[in-house]
Order: structure tokens, then sequence, then C-alpha cells
């Protein structure tokens, strides 16, 4: 087989990345180690930035995120017994962001290749990037058993944190930054109306919780939870009580429903520098990941693609290698901010294992401030709807 761009992983990034390949005629092929329906069902991210509902709208692939999604404009922190609207509408000069969940994201793109025949392989297995510090990369996997070889121009690493292409990349070349936290989220999908019409985090004396949703019928919920819990120490009414102790406020209550889903979620900061190396060009995941605090990882991969989307068009169009040069450092302008975000929203917002009084005290006056100051204020919603794109 042969291609222009082989892209390693049918997430977000991807596929979005073969989309918008396809909308400027370069040619790719996705190849998936799991199955599509896996891939379709996988509870994830649910809140786009107004930068990344545009991207998909302008890409023709945003009419059902349009109906179905629900678009906010502004959250709630709550905290020391009471709630703080940030209003985004009002500070960013009316954006917002749309919650709609990443696997109906996913959907949509999957359905947009597909209708015009764009090639997607799941389930391949033993999948292997090579020469791709020549001119001839290839991609090497197994399908139904039989060994082939995808041949191409470049390749995307879009295969997440735990895929393949990073590490693929010789050791010497590449700079890590990370910061693993002391504590974990534990997420529910709950059959139940959202108690509230827009996000709530909370900063507790038992930790952070967050109230969320994927509809007006689903809420999405989760606590912090130390790293190393075991989901099965939790039945689903002690999450439920965790949750109206965390959330609850004189006079309200979490509606409660049916849990469809649990799992718990490590978090941490991750930044793998340079973006590229030769032909092999790593984005979403693969090269970056934040805690889940700013609701940024899927944005942040949608923000990569774009870039590397151009470059590679710019690249067929013209010959010109100079966006693909820049592409590392175009992206890591903004990874890094949007690290710097993750990191603060996190720090302001947890429980931290080796904290004392002082730093409780500090995080409830850094709340305080946030709320109360326009300026601050600011800050967190025009990060929050997302930083520009160009
Ligand atoms: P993905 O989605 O991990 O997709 C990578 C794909 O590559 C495949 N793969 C391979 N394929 C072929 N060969 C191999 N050897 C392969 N190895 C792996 C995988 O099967 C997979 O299909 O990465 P991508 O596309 O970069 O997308 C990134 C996002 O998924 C991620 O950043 C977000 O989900 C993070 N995130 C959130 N982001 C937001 O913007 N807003 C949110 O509200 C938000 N909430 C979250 C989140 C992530 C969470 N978890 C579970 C990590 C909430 C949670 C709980
Ligand atoms: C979610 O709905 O899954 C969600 C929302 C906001 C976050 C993280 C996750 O910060």
């Amino acid at each position: 087989m042969r291609t222009q761009v082989g892209i390693v992983g049918a997430g977000p990034a991807g596929l979005l990345l073969s989309h918008l390949l396809h909308l400027q005629g370069v040619e790719s092929v996705v190849l998936e180690a799991r199955s599509r329906q896996y891939v379709e069902e996988r509870v994830r991210a649910g809140v786009l930035e107004h930068g990344t509902v545009n991207t998909l709208k302008e890409a023709g692939v945003g009419a059902r995120m349009m109906r179905q999604g629900l678009m906010h404009h502004g959250i709630e922190l709550q905290f020391a017994k009471r709630r703080h609207r940030i209003d985004f509408q009002e500070l960013t000069g009316g954006k917002g962001v749309m919650v709609y969940a990443q696997h109906e994201v996913v959907k949509d793109l999957v359905e947009a290749r597909l209708a015009v025949q764009g090639q997607l392989y799941y389930e391949l297995e033993d999948v292997r990037v090579s020469a791709f510090d020549g001119s001839k990369p290839k991609i090497h996997f197994r399908r139904d058993g039989t060994a082939q070889e995808l041949t191409c121009d470049f390749i995307a690493g879009c295969d997440g944190f735990h895929g393949i292409c990073r590490p693929s990349i010789p050791a010497r070349v590449l700079n890590i930054f990370e910061r693993v936290y002391p504590f974990a989220w534990l997420g529910i999908l709950a059959q139940a109306a959202p108690s509230s019409k827009e996000l709530i985090y909370a900063y507790h004396e038992r930790g952070f919780a967050l109230l969320s949703m994927r509809s007006p019928e689903i809420s999405r919920l989760y606590i912090q939870c130390p790293p190393e819990e075991d989901i099965a120490n939790w039945p689903d009414e002690k999450i439920w009580q965790e949750l109206q102790t965390r959330l609850g406020m004189d006079g309200w209550k979490l509606t409660e429903g049916s849990v469809l889903q649990k799992g718990i979620t490590g978090m941490r900061s991750f930044v793998v520098e340079p973006m590229r190396f030769g032909s092999l060009f790593l984005a979403g995941d693969s090269a970056h990941i934040v805690p889940p605090t700013g609701a940024k990882g899927l944005n942040l991969a949608a923000a990569d693609v774009r870039v590397l989307a151009r470059a590679l068009a710019e690249y067929y169009s013209s010959g010109k290698t100079h966006l693909l040069d820049a592409y590392s450092e175009t992206c890591l302008r903004r990874v890094w901010k949007v690290q710097r975000f993750s990191w603060w929203m996190t720090s302001m917002l947890h429980r931290f294992a080796e904290e004392n009084p002082f730093d409780q005290r500090r995080q409830l006056a850094e709340l305080d401030y946030v709320t109360s100051s326009r300026a601050a204020s600011t800050s967190l919603a025009e990060n929050y709807v997302g930083l520009p794109l160009d």
C-alpha cells in the first residue's frame, strides 16, 4: 500500500487530521489498533473550545454537534459553601464552549471519512514505524494475521500517550517534561438529569469534585481520589454519597440515577520536545498530556492537527517546507500555555497530600481572587474558552 500521509491512531487527532487533509486534496490512510466500536464508545472528554467548535463546523462535520451539543457560556466555581459564576460570554466578548462527547466527535469524523471512501483500518496488530529519518517512511502492521506495509511521504503519530510512535524516536533526541500528580479522578457516567445548567468545579476539604454532563438526561461526575485507588472499593452508593458531600449546598442536592459506567484516571502533565523527528510528526496525546481539570486534551489535539494539516497542504501545493519545519515550535508555544493553565486549575482545586494549612488558605485566597477580580476571571475565561488558534 502507498499513500501520502500515513496516520497511526483513529482517535480524534488522527481522524480530524485525515479529514482536514482530504479537504485540501491530500491523501491519507488511518491505521488503528482497536475496533471501530471500541473507539466510538470510549468515554472521555466532553468540552470543546470555541475554536475547536469552529474547526469542526468549518470542516463540515459540525451539524450533529450543533443540534445535540449543549452550548455553555460560563462555569461555576464552588468553595467555602458558595458558588461563583465565571461568565465567559461577558468576559470573552461572546465566546463559550460546547459540551459534546468526544466519542460523538469521533463518530461524526468516521462517518465523514467513510462517506468519501476514506481509508480507515481497524484491529491491526504489531503496528510499527520505520525509515522515518529517510525520505520513504513505512508503517508495518498485521491485518487478519497477514503482514502488510504502508509506504508514505510522512507519518503522523496520532496514537495517544501509550502509542508506538513516540517511543520509536531515538531517546537521545527527545526532551521529556513531566509531572505526575499525587491523586486521580474517579469518574461516572449516570442516567440522571444534570443537577446544574453549567459545569461546577468544587474545591472541598475532602477533595475536588466536578459536575459535568453529556445531555439533558446524562450526567458526568468526577471526584478526586488516591492514585492507587481500586474502583472495586467504590460501590455506586458510596460514590453518590461522596459526590453529595463535596458538591452539596444548603437547600441543593444532586439528582442521582443509575451508574452507566465508572473508572479511575491518573493525572499527569507531560510534554515531549520536539514534536517532529524526520518525517514523523507527533500530534495530540502522543506528544503531550494535560490533567483534565482544564478540559484541554482533546482541544490541544485538534489545535495540533490544524497546524499539521495546513503545513502538509502547503508542502503538497507548493513544495515549500517552512510550515512543516516550524510545526513543532508552532504547536509547542500553545502546548505550554495550555500546560500552564491545566496545571494552575489542578493546583488551585485539588487537595495535595503534602499540603499544610498555609497551602489551603492560599488556595482559598486564589479562588476568592479569581472569582472577585475581573482581571483574574477574564484570564480564566479566555483560557477556558480557548486561546486564539493562529
Ligand atoms: P487518543 O484519543 O488516545 O487516540 C489515540 C488512538 O491511537 C490508537 N493507538 C494505536 N493505533 C495503532 N497502533 C498502535 N500501536 C496504537 N496505539 C494506540 C488508540 O487505540 C486510539 O484510538 O489520542 P488523541 O487522538 O490524541 O486524542 C486525545 C484525547 O483523547 C484526550 O486528550 C482527551 O480525551 C483528554 N480529556 C479531555 N480533553 C478535553 O479537551 N476536554 C475534556 O473535557 C477532557 N476530559 C479527557 C477528559 C481524558 C480523560 N481520560 C480518560 C484520559 C476526561 C478524561 C476522564
Ligand atoms: C467531562 O465532561 O468529562 C469533563 C468536563 C470538564 C473537565 C473535564 C472533563 O474539566
